[in-house]
C-alpha cells in the first residue's frame, strides 16, 4: 500500500467517527484532505471548522457547511495529520504551515484525533523539521531569542526561515515560520515551554497532551492508538 493509500484509508476511518450534529474540526494537509472528502461524501448534517483558508475551500467545494472559530458550540471532534507521531501521541505539526489555526482549533475541541500513515511514527520526536510560527515584524531579532531558548535545552541547531520560490512563506496570520533540526528532542515538554515564553513566538508545532487518539494505516489496517 502506498502512502497515499494509507492516508486515505486513515482518513476514511475517522470520517466513520463522525455522528449527524457535530461540529467537526477540519484539519489540514493531505492526509486531513481525504477525511474532508470522506465526511463530504457521507453529506451529513455538521458544522465543519476549517484549520486553515485551503481547507474552508475543499470543505465548502464539497459541500460541508462551515463555520469560523467560536461561531459555533464546542466542537465535539477535531481529525488532523502530523509530521511526526512520537511516544504518548507526541506530536509535530505545522509542515504545512497551518499550525496555529490547527492549535487553535484542537485546544477548543472535546476530542482530537490524529491521522497518518505508518511512516509518521517515530520513536522519538525530532528528525522532522519543528516549525515555530513567528510575528513578521522583528522576526530577526525574534531569532536571537529563540536560539537562546534552543540553547537552554541544549539543542545547537540553527532555525531556517521557511521560504517558498525564494520569497519567505507566511501563514494564514501573516507570519513567518522557522524551521528547526533539531534533530532528535529528548525534553518536548521544556522546549515547548521554552520557545512559548520567547516574545514574537505564536505558537511552535509541538502538540503535546492535545490528541486523544490516533488512526495510523498500515498495510495490515488501521490502527487505533490512545
Ligand atoms: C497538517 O498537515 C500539519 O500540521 C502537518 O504539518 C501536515 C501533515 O501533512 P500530510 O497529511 O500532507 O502529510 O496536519
Amino acid at each position: 500500500m502506498s502512502a497515499e493509500d494509507q492516508k486515505r484509508a486513515a482518513g476514511e476511518a475517522a470520517a466513520a467517527l463522525v455522528q449527524p450534529g457535530m461540529v467537526v474540526g477540519l484539519g489540514t494537509g493531505s492526509t486531513a484532505a481525504w477525511f474532508v472528502r470522506a465526511l463530504g461524501a457521507r453529506k451529513l448534517d455538521i458544522v465543519g471548522v476549517a484549520t486553515s483558508r485551503s481547507t474552508a475551500t475543499l470543505a465548502q467545494e464539497l459541500g460541508i457547511r462551515v463555520a469560523e472559530l467560536g461561531e459555533t458550540g464546542p466542537i465535539d471532534l477535531t481529525v488532523d495529520g502530523a509530521d511526526e507521531i512520537g511516544p504518548a501521541l507526541s506530536l509535530i505539526k505545522g509542515g504545512g504551515a497551518a499550525l496555529l489555526r490547527e492549535k487553535l482549533v484542537w485546544e477548543a475541541s472535546r476530542r482530537c484525533v490524529v491521522i497518518a500513515d505508518a511512516g509518521k511514527r517515530v520513536p522519538r520526536l525530532g528528525a522532522f523539521p519543528l516549525p515555530v510560527e513567528v510575528v513578521a515584524f522583528g522576526h530577526r531579532t525574534t531569532l536571537d531569542r529563540i536560539c537562546d531558548a534552543l540553547s537552554e535545552c541544549d539543542i545547537g541547531a540553527a532555525p531556517r526561515q521557511r521560504l517558498k520560490d525564494g520569497s519567505p512563506v507566511l501563514t494564514d496570520g501573516g507570519n513567518v515560520i522557522y524551521d528547526i533540526a533539531c534533530g532528535r528532542i529528548d525534553a518536548p515538554a521544556a522546549l515547548a515551554a521554552a520557545l512559548k515564553s520567547v516574545t514574537g513566538v505564536v505558537d511552535h508545532g509541538l502538540f503535546l497532551d492535545l490528541a486523544d487518539l490516533a488512526l495510523v494505516a498500515t498495510d495490515a489496517g488501521v490502527v487505533e492508538i490512545e
